[in-house]
């Protein structure tokens, strides 16, 4: 069986053929015009790069290489104690576009444990930030005080052929992706648990070991693991986890600065942040009606209150999906699974029933359906994780697998250093 490196190295001599061809051959092709309106307005719609690894249909939601999120859900290899897929499969996936085999996913598994092991001073410079320190940002130090270990960075100062970039890429993101989990489990026992560190145990794949260095040695969380790390990789290129990890690396800088760049963004409200505030905004619905189940019409009027207060429902819209994402639908299924009776799943659950109407009715959201984010505080609640800070780490530590993946093919493609034009508003005073 040829390994994932030698299946890699086999791909890309003929795709970078074709991505020549078309940009030699039909590079003045135009493929969309630009607004005043996406100019100021965040660039929304821009077809403006291009990202191999996954695409956004805003009515179908995310396919990954293709593949839509149930589709995998049956196809990806599963642990032998589970029925969620393992996210080594997806990365496999993401990185070649061929769906992994049992043997493929076999060697990412043994690959990471293999590279797993934090260097010691990465413990130390965590152990000098305050133990308040947003764990956001204390996986965004840890991520950067690893770049000393650039395999790129070395090869690229001793002097190496353009060709070879995405090797030292790939060696670089097998590193840094084994040791992940090790890093986010130790943020969350310092922060949380007294900073006392669990060893990895050798015999768990990927995620089921991260569950087990984080504290939670149950076969639902290990699956839960397994599902969530699978489903939150990749959202395309545009979205700012992504984007800035493709900008930052588009200076040839090594996968260290351009993962933590891309995780800086991830840790605003408007991007993984949102994940925390939905759980809150749950929270205190139950608070506020008085604790238990409430009923759905006094749910309801709680929404209208909140939509009359001038607030949005948080879990609710999106910037390009029409339809509730399908990343939602797989976090709902565990959950009917696994904990049918949990009360703020039941919550969740009942806001499900009511609240796209009720958005329908106020007229104002584009989309008025669930988004991932509305459910996946829960589950984690339910297993015993109440830390919400620490959720959008969850949502890094898996969202590395598809940027990085991506990082590793604009290298395979030779992708040139991003510098758009940008325009005064004098200058466009002068156009209008
Ligand atoms: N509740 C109430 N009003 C909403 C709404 C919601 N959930 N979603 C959108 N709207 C309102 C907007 O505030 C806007 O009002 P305005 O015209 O008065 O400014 C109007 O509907 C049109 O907005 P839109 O074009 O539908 O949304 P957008 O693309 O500008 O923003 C998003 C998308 C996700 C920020 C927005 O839907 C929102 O704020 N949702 C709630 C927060 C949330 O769930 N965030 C997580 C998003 C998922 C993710 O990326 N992690």
């Amino acid at each position: 069986m040829p390994t994932l490196k030698e299946t890699l190295a086999a791909r890309i001599p003929k795709f970078r053929r074709e991505v020549d061809d078309i940009r030699h051959n039909h590079g003045e092709k135009v493929i969309g015009e630009v607004t005043i309106a996406q100019a100021y307005g965040g660039m929304r719609g821009v077809k403006s790069m291009v990202t191999e690894t996954s695409a956004l249909d805003p009515n179908e939601g995310i396919r990954f290489r293709g593949h839509t999120i149930p589709e995998l859900q049956k196809a990806l290899p599963r642990a032998a104690e589970g029925e969620e897929p393992l996210p080594e499969g997806l990365f496999y996936l993401l990185l070649t576009g061929d769906l992994p085999t049992e043997e493929n996913v076999a060697e990412v598994t043994a690959e990471w444990q293999a590279r797993g092991t934090l260097p010691e001073y990465v413990y130390k410079v965590l152990d000098a930030l305050p133990p308040q320190t947003h764990p956001m940002t204390q996986l965004s130090a840890g991520i950067v005080a690893q770049q000393p270990e650039s395999v790129f960075v070395r090869r690229y100062r001793e002097g190496i052929s353009k060709s070879e970039y995405w090797e030292y890429t790939f060696e670089d993101t097998m590193n840094l992706l084994a040791r992940l989990p090790a890093l986010a489990a130790y943020i969350y026992r310092r922060t949380y648990k007294g900073g006392k560190i669990i060893p990895a145990d050798p015999e768990l794949d990927w995620a089921g070991n991260f569950a087990h260095m984080l504290g939670y040695d149950t076969r639902m969380f290990r699956e839960l693991m397994r599902l969530y790390l699978t489903i939150h990789a990749d959202h395309e290129g545009g979205n700012v986890s992504a984007h800035a990890t493709h900008l930052v690396g588009s200076t040839l800088s090594d996968v260290y600065y351009s993962l933590a760049a891309g995780m800086n963004g991830l840790a605003g409200p408007l991007h993984g942040l949102a994940n925390q505030e939905v759980l809150r905004w749950i929270l205190h619905v139950r608070e506020e009606l008085g604790g238990g189940v409430p009923s759905r019409q006094k749910l309801s009027s709680f929404v209208w209150d909140t939509l009359n207060s001038g607030r949005v429902i948080p879990g609710y819209g999106h910037a390009v999906l029409r339809k509730t994402d399908p990343r939602y639908m797989a976090e709902r299924e565990f959950a009917l699974k696994h904990m049918p009776d949990d009360e703020l799943f039941r919550i969740v659950s009942t806001l499900y029933e009511i609240v796209p109407a009720i958005l329908i009715e106020h007229g104002k959201a584009k989309n008025p359906w669930h988004n991932v984010d509305a459910h996946s505080g829960v589950l984690l609640m339910h297993n015993g994780m109440v830390e919400h800070d620490f959720y959008t780490v969850l949502f890094g530590v898996s969202r590395a697998m598809g940027v990085l993946s991506s990082l590793v093919w604009d290298r395979a493609l030779g992708l040139p250093l991003e510098r758009p034009k940008s325009l005064t508003t004098e200058y466009i005073k002068t156009i209008i």
